[in-house]
Order: C-alpha cells, then structure tokens, then sequence
C-alpha cells in the first residue's frame, strides 16, 4: 500500500484523543500505511527571516509528524492576513470583511514555497499527497515547481463562492489556476462544486472533459464533491461513556420543567450567531407559551481573538444576550445561557442528548459537523429535533432536519416553535433517516471515497 502523506496547516498526534478532526479522520490511513502529516508546528518566530523556519520531524507510533515554524512576518501574512483576512470571509460570502493587502498574498505565496521546499525532503516517488484547506490551494503548483511527479489531492473544508464573489480577490486567477495542479479536488458539496465549474468555464476558458473532469492551462483536473462525515460508532461511544452520561443526568434534572435548545461552535461570523438570537427572541415575542420554558445554552468558544472582527462579534453577543435576559427573564428563569468557552469534547454528547432542539444555523458553512453529531448523539426512542440553516453544506444531505433560512428571523421563530412542538412519532421518523444518512456517508466513507478517487483520476 502506497504511504499517505497529508499536509494541512496544523497537525495533531492521532494517538491522542484530543486531537480532533481531521485526526480521527485521517487516523485509519495514516496509521495503516504508516504515513506522513506535514504542517505548521504552531511556533512563531519574532525576528525570524520570512520564508524560512526549521523542520521538526517525530515519530508518533507508526505515523512520522514533521512541521515547520513560521517568522512572525509570514504568520502575520499567511495565517492571519491572507488565510484569515482575506480566503474565509471571501469564501464564506462575506466581501465586506475581506482585506485585501499586496503584502498579505507574498506572505501566503513564501509560506506555500517553504512548505513545498521542506516537504519535497521527506517525499518517495510513490507517495499519495492530500493537502487540506485554503491555507494551502497553491502547494501542489509549488511543489511542481520543484519537480514533483507524485499524485496530489486537495480538499477544501470550507465552501467555494460563485464566480463574481471570487473575482473580487485581486489574485483569483493564480488563485484558481494553482488548483488545476492537483489532480483531484473536492469539495463538500454539489453547490460548491457547481461555482467551480462555473468559474472554471468563465474565467479560465476551461473545457468540460466530462465526468466533472475539467482541461485549462495544459493540465486536466477532477473535481468532485465527497461530503465530510463524523465517526458515527465512535460518537455513539462516547455519548454513552460516564463523562457524557453524567453531563446528560446532571443537565436533564436541572432542566426538567424547561424545553432545551442548544447552538454549540466556535465563535465565528459565518455561524450566525446574532441572527440566532434575534430569531431566539423572536420565539419568545410570537409564542409566549416559550415564556419561563424555553432556554437557549449558546455555547460559542473562542476563536481567532487575535483578529478584530471577532472582537465586535463577541460584543454583539454579549450585548444581544444581555438584552434578551433583561427584557424576558425572570427571577427563576433566563432564557439565554452564553457560554463562551469550549466544553470538553467527552461531555459535548451529553448535552446534544438533553437538548429538545439544536440550532445549527450558519449563514454559510462548508459542512457543520455539529449537526452530524447532535444526530448521533440522540436517544432514537425519543429524540431531538435539528434545526439546520440551509446555507450549511450539510443541508444537501440532512433533508429531514428543519430546514430555515437564517436571515429571516421571524421565518426562524415559526421553525423553532413547530421543532418545540414536533411529536414523538414525527421525531422519531425524521431522526431514523437522518441516523441512516450520517451512517451510509460517515467519515471512514468520505476518506476513502476521496482516496478511491485520487487513485483514479488521471495522469496529466
Ligand atoms: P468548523 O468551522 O470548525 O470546521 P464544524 O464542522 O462544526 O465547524 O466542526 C467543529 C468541531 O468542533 C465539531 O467536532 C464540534 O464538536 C467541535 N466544537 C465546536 N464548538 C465547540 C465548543 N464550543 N466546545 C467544544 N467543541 C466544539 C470546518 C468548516 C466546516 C466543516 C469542518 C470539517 O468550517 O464547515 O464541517 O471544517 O470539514
């Protein structure tokens, strides 16, 4: 079996449980083939020379990590400036809070060199390179460059915009053509896929080979969309260990005479967190029989502090929810509960367990796992109901959630009254297939459907 190599900005140890996605993910492959995880090692340099940092290399059972510091110059430019300022807000629709400095896209550009140059040390001809996320589109270009022959895929967690969003970035074309060095690349969804071919058609003058395989600047590259899944046994586990177990008693007591709704993420601008909790109050205004009953456990942790707009989104919130509890709650009641914290994820199932509703409404988001496992988590025998944004790349496959569209707050508050209100059986059936589909499509299937693929696209 050839030896997987994955490059993405960060890298865990997969033997620790804490290590989260994309480890889990990954795990499996790694581990059998004793592969390679490359990336940042989370060090910043002050005073290093841009464009250079030292490569770590450790054995971690029988999957070698290796990473490499950044300068703080390159971090500035690479990680927060173009990465963070620039392709997240871009690709999560948001032009008005992209920045866009000369300065930013150098950076990004010498950190994909440095990788390029580091990587191709600790390459074998035969190896299977997967490169993830938008950190990192021009690393397979970079490694050609170098004389790289292997076969290279991409994978991009967030979504891809339509055509005019992505022209707005002042460097889209070398921006998209660097994909057409891959061999493969994926998506999360059919609708990030279709504002590929769309681009590739009109800005590239791109021919349609069929089969989502698509010919510009002398290279031929598939594309397709292989939706991201969570470990479904796995997340079952967990919910039924003490950790989640006691989470669950501790919470359904406490909660016993309210309805529970829950919103869990990082704090983000794409999750449509405001939004959420104007719709929230909007509940409450509608239907007033919500009053004294319905309470919202918001958990939001912290993300990216060191970029000022998530300053003023953690005002926003603090201010909304402040407002919201002052103008309904009452002495034995609040109908918000803000937590801007992370929980441990070994509890995280028990919550999911105890709530009535989740809300998972995203202004726009590649996948939103969140959803997933608050599915995987439920009792099936009496289960909660999913309220999911339709700009979530899971809503393509999720059909029998709640479907809402997050801007439409009063929209919303109907949505989250008839999920208050859903009976048992209706509950039951929605959850059932709900619980095939994150099955049939878990993570296992969308790494190896990806890899499949990879073996299978072309040679250019
Ligand atoms: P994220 O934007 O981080 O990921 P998501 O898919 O929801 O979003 O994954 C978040 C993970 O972190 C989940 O496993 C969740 O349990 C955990 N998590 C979130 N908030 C937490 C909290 N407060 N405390 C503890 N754990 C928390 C990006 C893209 C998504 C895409 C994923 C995977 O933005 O669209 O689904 O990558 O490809």
């Amino acid at each position: 079996m050839k030896r997987l190599v994955v490059v993405s900005n960060r890298v865990a140890d997969p033997r620790k449980p804490a290590a989260g996605g994309l480890a889990v993910a990954l795990g499996d492959s790694l581990n059998a083939t004793g592969g390679l995880w490359f990336g940042w090692s989370g060090n910043v340099i002050e005073g290093g020379k841009p464009g250079e940092g030292e490569l770590h290399v450790h054995q971690a059972g029988s999957v070698k990590l290796a990473t490499v510091d950044l300068s703080a110059e390159d971090h500035e430019g690479y990680y927060l400036g173009y990465s963070n300022g620039v392709l997240w807000p871009v690709f999560h629709y948001r032009l008005d809070l992209a920045r866009f400095d000369a300065g930013h896209i150098s950076a990004y550009r010498r950190v994909n060199q440095l990788f390029a140059r580091q990587l191709m040390t600790l390459l074998k001809s035969d190896d299977i390179i997967w490169v993830h996320d938008y950190h990192l589109i021009p690393l397979a270009s970079e490694l050609r460059d170098l004389g790289c022959k292997n076969r290279i895929g991409f994978f991009l967690h967030i979504p891809l915009p339509p055509q005019q969003l992505l022209a707005a970035i002042p460097q889209h074309e070398w921006l998209m053509r660097a994909l057409f060095a891959y061999d493969l690349v994926g998506f999360q969804s059919e609708a990030d896929l279709l504002n590929l071919t769309r681009y590739v058609e009109a800005e590239a003058g791109a021919e349609d080979l069929g089969g989502h395989r698509f010919r510009a600047f002398n290279r031929t590259v598939r594309a397709g969309a292989f939706p991201i899944g969570i470990d479904v046994d796995e997340f079952a586990a967990l919910t039924h260990a003490k950790e989640a177990s006691d989470t669950y008693e501790r919470m359904k007591e406490e909660y016993s005479r309210r309805q529970l709704l829950l919103g869990v993420e990082r704090l983000d601008y794409s999750k449509g967190l405001p939004q959420r909790l104007r719709a929230f109050a909007s509940l409450l205004k509608k239907y007033p029989e919500n009053l004294r009953s319905a309470t919202l456990i918001q958990i939001a942790s912290p993300s990216r502090e060191d970029m000022g707009t998530y300053t003023a989104l953690l005002q926003e919130l603090e201010s909304l929810s402040g407002a919201i509890n002052g103008n309904f709650g009452e002495l034995d009641w609040m109908p918000i509960r803000y937590i801007h914290r992370n929980v441990a994820r070994k509890r995280l199932p028990g919550l999911y367990r105890v709530a009535r509703v989740a809300l998972v409404t995203p202004l726009r988001d590649g996948m939103n796992l969140v959803a997933k496992e608050f599915i995987a988590a439920q009792d099936p025998a009496d289960p909660g109901v999913l309220v999911l944004s339709r700009f979530a790349g899971a809503a393509e496959q999720l059909k029998e959630a709640l479907l809402v569209n997050p801007y439409d707050s009063d929209g919303m508050a109907d949505t989250i009254q008839r999920a208050l209100q859903m009976p048992r059986e209706e509950r039951q059936s929605r959850h059932q297939k709900l619980l095939r589909n994150i099955r049939e499509q878990d993570v296992h299937w969308w790494r190896e459907t990806f890899l499949q693929a990879l073996s299978e696209a072309g040679a250019n």
